[in-house]
């Protein structure tokens, strides 16, 4: 039984996402970052960067069980436990791993500057605003000009799909029209009308509202002092 600790964010459904493709029997534990949650000692042990997601496959290699954080390392174990969008032939699992990495350094960090200072920043500071949306829209041309030459980014569906999708989907939040990237368009309504997808996207959302705005208490939990306490 695989034990996922997670919260409905975009790198929370990455693992909602790939657990429903694969099929495994899997467990998930609500991990309320707006609570302050990551911060528990017992999460720690997990995951000592406190970010979800983390998980224990406690039928891991050799019959034991196994702990990991960082959503794209868990993809890849996952992947490589069933055999499943990872190939084993060296060129294409490379070529996987390329927008793997792509999402978890480049997508994954503007998104969430862009999120941060277009949403929950407390003063609007233009050039921050503008120096993420931009990043954001270089992304989003980069990943079109890809997606026009291949059916999805490593060319078959893979974890570098289900990595990027749960962040690409919400364009709107940093002022993207679609329109202008439209082999994204297609990609995204392909990846959001697969039945794991459809299922994965649902994961724990009764428990946050999407885009809801912070209260104050989660607001200086994420963003306030209680972030940078030496642990
Ligand atoms: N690189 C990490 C990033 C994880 C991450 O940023 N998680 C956010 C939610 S999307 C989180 O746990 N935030 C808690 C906090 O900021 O204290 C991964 O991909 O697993």
């Amino acid at each position: 039984m695989i034990e996922l600790y997670s919260w409905p964010t975009p790198n929370g459904h990455k693992l909602h996402i790939m657990l429903e493709e694969v099929g495994l029997d899997y467990k998930v534990h609500p991990i309320n970052i707006g609570k302050g949650e990551q911060f528990d000692e017992s999460f720690l042990r997990l995951s000592p960067n406190n970010r979800i997601p983390a998980m224990v496959d406690n039928d891991g290699p050799e019959g034991k069980s196994i702990s990991l954080f960082e959503s794209g390392a868990m993809l890849i174990y996952l992947a490589d436990k069933v055999g499943k969008f990872l190939s084993s032939e060296v060129e294409a699992r490379y070529t996987t791993f390329q927008w793997l990495m792509w999402q978890m350094g480049g997508v994954g960090p503007m998104f969430g500057q862009s999120n941060h200072f277009s949403h929950y920043a407390p003063e609007k500071i233009d050039y921050a605003i503008d120096r993420y949306n931009n990043e954001c829209r270089r992304l989003y041309n980069v990943m079109d000009k890809r997606l026009n030459e291949v059916d999805y980014l490593a060319g078959d569906y893979s974890i570098a799909d289900i990595a990027t999708f749960p962040w690409a989907r919400s364009y709107e939040r940093r002022g993207v029209k679609i329109s202008e990237f439209p082999s994204v368009s297609r990609w995204l309504t392909e990846i959001d009308n697969r039945p794991a997808v459809m299922r994965g996207m649902k994961i724990l959302t009764n428990l946050r509202e999407e885009n809801k705005k912070f209260t104050d208490e989660e607001r200086e939990v994420l963003f306030g002092a209680a972030q940078f306490k030496k642990r």
